[in-house]
């Protein structure tokens, strides 16, 4: 058989061994192989050889000049109370618009919480045990509502989950949303290598691929056609946030609109890290710029340093909480600004030269994966507000301990004893807020502070508080 004109690159470029066995494979797997090599970009991959991988590689983060960056501080916080309700105006002007879209990164692969499926099917509210696609469903559903237009919603996923994600929208009825306005997009997948930068295989037949990180949203977004719809829509805004954290405001209006009266390309949240060894990037300046400096990346000698008042220096964490926008994502999608990529070591499933199969006990190979957050440099006016843990963060990541099923249930339990507590219902709790009794209340009823006040408010006869109480 002639000799496949792919096959001749990869061994051109030093990367033979990933065809070692296509002789020996039947057909539909021999063409399988060559699907999967068709995606790699070997230039790319070379170069992240050269720069990430080889000995003495020398691409590591830059932390030369950095400072602490600035943020929008809230208004109990010292902030600009009066900027606080311009900017909530102007972004409850856009949403009625139609100029914003939701979007869910939820390509990971979910593995420190232990749990077989995408990660977004897991259970996490309360009482009725949603799952955290349907309380991102339901939020978006009701902002709809709220502001008289219908979201847009894209769903990032990975070619792992991405076929269980449908059918698990499609099995709940899209959680009552139009599903003309639910998109899910296919996040691109990169080699992984081993030390001396040959692509691993997986098994005779298929290549260890992976998801390039959630910074291949960007890339995916272009790629699928998504920008070109949300154009055609009339949108022009993106809300961004992850798939582990249902305490998020889906579509928040002062962030939005933060962002827009700026005239910013990107925006982010913080919060102010709650101990110095939080793991969540740090936003800071560098060169005039805005980077994010992840905190496996900060020395924790910078991560603990304090100014006068003992206050952490690097106080402003990042919860991946974005707004970006839309002809600003097609740039960055288009490479002529190109996001790095990070190198992580891992223990990756391969084959040996006999092609038998292999369960590394330690790292044997590297992963390269993007971070939407190292956009942040290159967007023009970026701006970080300040936000409310309360209000926008609890994620569920490990099975227990901090940031756990457990912790984000208590953290949900207390956001909706707060709004009670905050209309003048009696909700006993104990010191940390945390109510006596189990309560839910349904993104429909109210999904934020404001709009919980107002259906509260209109409440002929209030509910007793009893536990197992859902409000709907
Ligand atoms: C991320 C941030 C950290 C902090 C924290 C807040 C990084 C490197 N760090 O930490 O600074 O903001 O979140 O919770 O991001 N995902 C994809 N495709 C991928 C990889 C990830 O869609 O290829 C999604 C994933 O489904 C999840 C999100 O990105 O929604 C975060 O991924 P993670 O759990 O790997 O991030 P983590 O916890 O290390």
């Amino acid at each position: 058989m002639a000799q496949d004109p792919l096959i001749e690159k990869f061994r051109r470029a030093g990367q033979a061994q990933v065809f070692a066995f296509v002789d020996a494979l039947p057909g539909e797997a021999r063409q399988g192989l060559i699907a999967e090599a068709a995606e790699i970009d070997l230039a790319e991959v070379d170069r992240l050889n050269r720069t990430l991988v080889a000995a003495g590689a020398t691409a590591g983060v830059n932390l030369e000049g950095l400072a602490p960056a600035p943020y929008e501080k809230r208004p109990e916080h010292g902030g600009d109370a009066g900027a606080w309700a311009r900017a909530k105006a102007a972004g409850e002007a856009a949403l009625r618009a139609g100029r914003v879209a939701a979007f869910t990164v939820a390509g990971g692969q979910g593995t420190r919480l232990g749990y077989d499926g995408p990660k977004g099917t897991f259970r996490v509210t309360p009482v009725r045990q949603k799952s955290l696609f349907q309380v991102f469903a339901e939020k978006i559903r009701a902002a709809g509502v709220r502001y008289g237009r219908p979201l847009h919603w894209f769903i990032m996923t990975s070619h792992a989950n991405h076929g269980a994600t449908e059918a698990f929208f499609d099995a709940n009825g899209f959680f009552g949303l139009d599903r003309a306005r639910v998109h899910f997009i296919r996040q691109g997948r990169m080699p992984a290598v081993d030390f001396s930068g040959k692509i691993l295989l997986e098994t005779k037949g298929s290549i260890a691929l992976s998801p390039d990180g959630h910074g291949g949203s960007l890339r995916a977004l272009e790629r699928s056609g998504a920008l070109d719809l949300m154009r055609r829509e009339g949108v022009d805004t993106l809300s961004y946030f992850q798939v582990d954290n249902p305490l998020v405001r889906c579509v928040d209006p002062a962030f939005i609109g933060w962002h827009l009266l700026r005239g910013a390309e990107m925006s982010a949240k913080m919060v102010p890290k709650a101990y110095a060894e939080e793991r969540v990037g740090h936003f800071c300046t560098q060169a005039g710029r805005t980077v994010v400096i992840e905190y496996s990346d900060l020395p924790m000698a910078m991560q603990r340093a304090t100014d006068g008042s003992g206050r952490l220096r690097y106080l402003a964490g990042s919860i991946a909480i974005h707004v970006l926008d839309r002809e600003f994502v097609r740039r960055m999608a288009r490479g002529e600004q190109a996001l790095p990529f990070h190198r992580a070591d891992k223990r990756i499933p391969t084959i040996d030269a006999a092609g038998a199969s292999v369960k590394p006990e330690k790292a044997n190979g590297v992963k390269f994966e993007m971070f939407v957050f190292d956009a942040m440099p290159f967007a023009e006016n970026p701006v970080v507000i300040e936000t409310l843990r309360a209000d926008d963060f609890s994620p569920v990541k490990n099975a227990d301990g901090v940031d756990s099923p457990k912790t984000c249930r208590d953290d949900q339990l207390r956001q909706f004893a707060r709004w009670l507590r905050a209309n003048g219902a009696m909700v006993a709790a104990d010191a940390t807020g945390l109510p006596h009794l189990a309560l839910e209340i349904a993104p429909s009823f109210g999904y934020d502070e404001d709009s919980f006040a107002e259906a509260w408010q209109q409440l002929a006869a209030k509910p007793s508080l009893t536990d197992g109480l859902y409000l709907s």
